[in-house]
């Protein structure tokens, strides 16, 4: 079954540090999916804390929380079919270690602290971290090259 999604997507410090806000947009876009949200902004500790409440328990969730909110992030909306799944496939698996070539993390990272990108892994996940992260709504547009990207 064809589902048109929306996921979000954020490159964290580590990737706007080093760089790679253009070449991670490049993935998404080349790929054909639409863009649909993107700013950049520092997280505060509520937005953070809210982002990763499920990890809130964890033994990395004090670090997790203080490397996002160590600067600015870019914050991203895709939308295409199962764009969910499509944006976990470019960013790769976790551990950057584990990561194929070809992806993401794969490509550039070497930890799973510091791991570039962060995309929804479920409906109700992407649901939840959109209105989060963009609680003004996203961008309502069709991209003319979707015409070519899919079949119908
Ligand atoms: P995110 O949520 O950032 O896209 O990452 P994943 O979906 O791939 O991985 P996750 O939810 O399991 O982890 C969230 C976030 O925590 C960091 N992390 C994770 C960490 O620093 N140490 C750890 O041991 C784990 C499991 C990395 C991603």
């Amino acid at each position: 079954m064809i589902t048109m999604q929306t996921t979000f997507v954020m490159v964290k410090p580590d990737g706007v540090q080093r760089g790679l806000v253009g070449k991670i947009i490049d993935r998404f876009e080349e790929k054909g999916l639409r863009l649909v949200g993107l700013k950049q902004l520092t997280p505060t500790h509520e937005l953070a804390a809210s982002h990763y409440a499920v990890h809130s328990e964890r033994p990395f969730y004090p670090g997790l929380l203080k490397f996002i909110t160590s600067g600015p992030v870019v914050a991203m909306a895709w939308s295409g079919v199962e764009a969910i799944k499509v944006a976990r496939n470019i960013i790769g698996p976790t551990n950057g270690r584990d990561a194929s070539p070809g992806t993401i993390r794969g490509d550039w990272a070497m930890d799973i602290g510091h791991n570039i990108i962060h995309g929804s892994d479920a409906e109700e996940t992407a649901e939840f971290e959109l209105g989060l992260w963009f609680p003004e709504g996203l961008v309502d547009w069709k991209r003319a090259a979707e015409d070519w990207v899919y079949e119908e």
